[in-house]
């Protein structure tokens, strides 16, 4: 294409295109380096830390969260941030994701609901790298055509599973991210066997990610044992005077 321009564009114009479309290039590699994806993938354990300040299991978790504070905390020890914008249920706001994505380069990962398509422009245009499906409220289709959509527009997905069947399921759509939620989302009951006994269904090449109910040094360890690539924690973090210090220790 530069090539042909070359020949039919004035001199200057020519220069300019060839210029842009490297500048397009180098734009697009230094955004997969930096996509959610790359950010967990890197050797060690990786740590996606959660904005929530309430959810239906856990009830309002802390009234007074600073997030301001929050967000230069997790910027200095975590590998990329979770928010909840669904304002009823989690006590989230678009307008949270906003403004992490204004001060934080880390990848965002937008933890809602994914149930219509409005959902995933919004997410790019507040400043999304990354949306959740969650495998038990979708069927295959929707897995199928919100994977395509997620993925035309740049983001990447963390497909949820909580059993064999739904990782079964998951793996139809070929994700390079896959998360076990170790909270039934029916009876909020939490387990962390669930990665445990999940871990071989997922191979290797994948991120697997450990979702939910890690709280202590004990988890961590057990969790690092399973070989999981990454955890998602929420309510540890929002319930930390130092959540810094916790997501240091736990690296
Ligand atoms: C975080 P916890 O137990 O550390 O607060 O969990 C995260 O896994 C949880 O918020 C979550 C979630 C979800 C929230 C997992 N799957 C789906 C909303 C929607």
């Amino acid at each position: 294409i530069v090539a042909d321009k070359k020949r039919r564009l004035p001199e200057h114009m020519a220069r300019i295109s060839e210029s842009q479309m490297r500048r397009m290039a180098e734009e697009t590699k230094t955004r997969e380096a930096n996509c959610f994806y790359n950010h967990l993938k890197k050797p060690g354990l990786s740590i996606i830390g959660e904005f929530k300040k309430a959810s239906p299991s856990l009830g309002t978790i802390t009234s007074k969260i600073d997030l301001m504070e929050r967000i230069a905390e997790y910027n200095a020890s975590v590998d990329a941030i979770s928010c909840l914008t669904e304002e009823d249920h989690f006590h989230g706001n678009v307008e949270y994701l906003k403004e992490i994505r204004a001060k934080s380069q880390l990848p965002i990962l937008r933890k809602d609901f994914m149930i219509c398509e409005y959902q995933f422009y919004e997410a790019k245009v507040i400043g999304a790298d990354a949306v959740l499906l969650i495998t038990a409220i979708l069927d295959d289709a929707q897995m199928h055509d919100f994977y395509q959509l997620a993925r035309e527009l740049e983001l990447d997905v963390l497909v949820e599973t909580h059993d064999e069947a739904e990782v079964e399921r998951a793996m139809k759509i070929n994700p390079r991210i896959i998360g076990v939620n170790n909270r039934n989302l029916k009876d909020f009951t939490i387990s962390l066997e669930h990665t445990r006994r999940l871990r071989p269904y997922v191979p290797e090449d994948k991120v697997f990610v450990a979702e939910s109910g890690i709280t202590g040094d004990e988890d961590v360890r057990f969790l690092r044992d399973c070989g999981v690539d990454a955890f998602l924690i929420g309510r540890a973090f929002m319930e930390s005077e130092n959540p810094k210090a916790l997501a240091q220790k736990w690296k």
